[in-house]
């Protein structure tokens, strides 16, 4: 996979980018990522990359022909989808991360300032995404993080044993809990059924516990979750227990 990033600030990916896993898939060819520098764009002496916006109102605004040209220059022939980050994007999950990871290159642009001319979007972008709903001052660490969680979706990266179909939300539910060594720490121990090497009733406590957990913080994933019947069945019961707990809690 190849990634162009366009950015006034390249050197913050240096350090990110070429650490753990992002270190591991370059390292074996498995990513292929460039930064480019916006203001190496900029053909006047002083390499201006923004103005005032029309109509006042202070800030400033990134300059369009400075931006298009860069994008252009980096897409060249290439039919590379080119996504700016943005809180007016839409958000960005797991199911984008796996859509992304099947791409073989695409071109991300990282706005600084209060914003970008309207027409960089009109001319250059062809998809927007943001990675949640709050204001960051710059799109380079939300660059970062599609990259990252792009990235660790495509099969070599991560080894065979914490393989992404393992992740959270991978199959629509959150984590349960994990536990290491020692056996009692602080007072607090395992549950015994990891312990006991009973494989079967593992899995399925492991199970129980992921959507145990989904259930309390994220409920509304479980809408869209795959679950089987005695799946369906447990969550009932959850549900149940949350009821008399709530009812208790009024008493
Ligand atoms: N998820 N920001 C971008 C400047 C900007 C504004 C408009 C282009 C168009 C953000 C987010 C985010 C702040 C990055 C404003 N660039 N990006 N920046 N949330 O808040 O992605």
């Amino acid at each position: 996979m190849r990634i162009d990033v366009l950015t006034l600030f390249p050197d913050m990916f240096t350090v990110p980018m070429n650490e753990s896993m992002m270190w591991k898939a370059r390292d074996r060819h498995i990513l292929e990522l460039y930064t480019h520098n916006i203001r190496d764009y900029a053909l006047d002496k002083h390499h201006v990359v923004d103005d005032t916006p029309y109509g006042g109102g202070g800030g400033m605004v990134l300059k369009p022909d400075v931006v298009v040209r860069a994008i252009e220059d980096v897409k060249g022939v290439s039919k590379a989808r080119v996504i700016l980050l943005s809180p007016q994007g839409s958000v960005f999950n797991h199911a984008k991360a796996v859509e992304l990871s099947q791409q073989d290159h695409f071109i991300l642009v990282c706005g600084h300032y209060e914003g970008f001319d309207e027409r960089i979007r009109q001319l250059a972008i062809d998809e927007e995404i943001s990675i949640g709903d709050y204001v960051l001052t710059g799109g380079e660490l939300a660059a970062m993080v599609v990259i990252d969680a792009v990235v660790r979706q495509i099969p070599g990266v991560l080894g065979a044993e914490g393989g992404a179909d393992r992740d959270s939300h991978a199959d629509g539910l959150l984590e349960g809990p994990h536990y290491t060594r020692p056996a009692e720490f602080r007072g607090l121990g395992v549950p015994e059924i990891l312990t006991g090497g009973h494989h079967e009733a593992m899995t399925q406590w492991r199970r129980e516990q992921a959507i145990r957990r989904t259930w309390q913080q994220r409920p509304e994933l479980l809408r869209s979750a795959p679950l089987t019947e005695s799946e369906r069945y447990f969550l009932a019961t959850l549900a149940r227990e949350s009821a008399e707990d709530c009812q208790e809690r009024m008493m």
